[in-house]
């Protein structure tokens, strides 16, 4: 099913009726006729899809519709089903398309679009990213508080004039507080990549008002507000920007402390969903 053309890739295709389609195929395949709640989950979250709540389907995502390939081989993007201890069902997306894939904006918040169409409120993003504040030790996970958009590209054709004021729901934000009330918040500004920034781009992120550089979350977020979903995020740090960090930083210190924040962020995630 891999080889499958990509609907999203014909121009005249409306991306709203492929993620309704996609929508319907997944009641289909997981019995579930509605969720409500949706989970993206990036680099180093990816096992707080096992304490959220009891996995009652898997689908690999290019079975659906619009779902593009991942891009590392041997790296199969699921989709799963959760029934929550609060009864609500979760939509769990493990397979992210990134805009430096360079299959165009549509394919990128596809999945996004397909959550809302499923019944989603609740858009939950996730990422791990680069810290711009220096005392954001690697391991650090953090509140998305707003973004600034640096990809010079947006989910939205056309005249469709979308307020932003409010993307981040405070009403979120003040749940995840109240389960760690030491969760600290940033700004998350989205570059193209792939390539990480130089350290002068950091510093402009800096000067601009960033706190969080990464490469996938901005654009997700527009298109989940597009949709009527409350939104919120949240970033594992998982190396400090480049040219924050007055030394070379360990590739090993990396993958260390993401890999001891891994169950530690994946149960607080797991008490922020229980608590919505
Ligand atoms: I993990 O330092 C991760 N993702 N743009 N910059 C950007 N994306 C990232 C980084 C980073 N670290």
């Amino acid at each position: 099913m891999t080889n499958h053309s990509n609907p999203l890739d014909d121009p005249g295709a409306d991306p709203f009726q492929v993620a309704k389609d996609a929508a319907a195929q997944i009641a289909e395949k997981t019995g579930v006729d509605r969720h409500d709640i949706a989970l993206t989950l990036g680099s180093g979250w990816a096992k707080a899809a096992d304490l959220v709540g009891e996995t009652t389907a898997t689908i690999a995502a290019t079975d659906i519709t619009g779902f593009s390939k991942p891009a590392l081989e041997g790296h199969i993007g699921s989709l799963r089903s959760i029934l929550l201890p609060s009864g609500k069902r979760a939509l769990v997306i493990g397979a992210r398309t990134h805009y430096y894939e360079g299959h165009g904006v549509r394919r990128v918040v596809h999945s996004v679009r397909t959550a809302a169409a499923t019944g989603a409120t609740i858009m939950i993003l996730t990422n791990g990213a680069g810290g711009i504040r220096e005392n954001w030790k690697p391991g650090t996970p953090v509140l998305i508080s707003d973004h600034i958009n640096l990809t010079a590209t947006s989910p939205l054709e056309g005249a469709t004039f979308v307020d932003l004021t409010d993307l981040s729901s405070q009403r979120l934000r003040d749940v995840a507080r109240s389960i760690d009330p030491d969760l600290d918040e940033g700004v998350y500004c989205q570059f193209r990549g792939p390539n990480y920034e130089t350290p002068a781009e950091v510093q402009m992120a800096k000067t601009i008002g960033g706190h969080i550089v990464g490469m996938s979350t901005a654009l997700e977020a527009i298109a989940a507000r597009q949709a009527g979903m409350e939104v919120f995020g949240m970033s594992l740090i998982t190396n400090l920007a480049a040219g924050i960090q007055k030394t070379p930083l360990s590739h090993e210190e990396v993958i260390d402390a993401g890999k001891a924040a891994e169950p530690v962020i994946s149960a607080l995630l797991a008490k922020i969903v229980a608590a919505l």
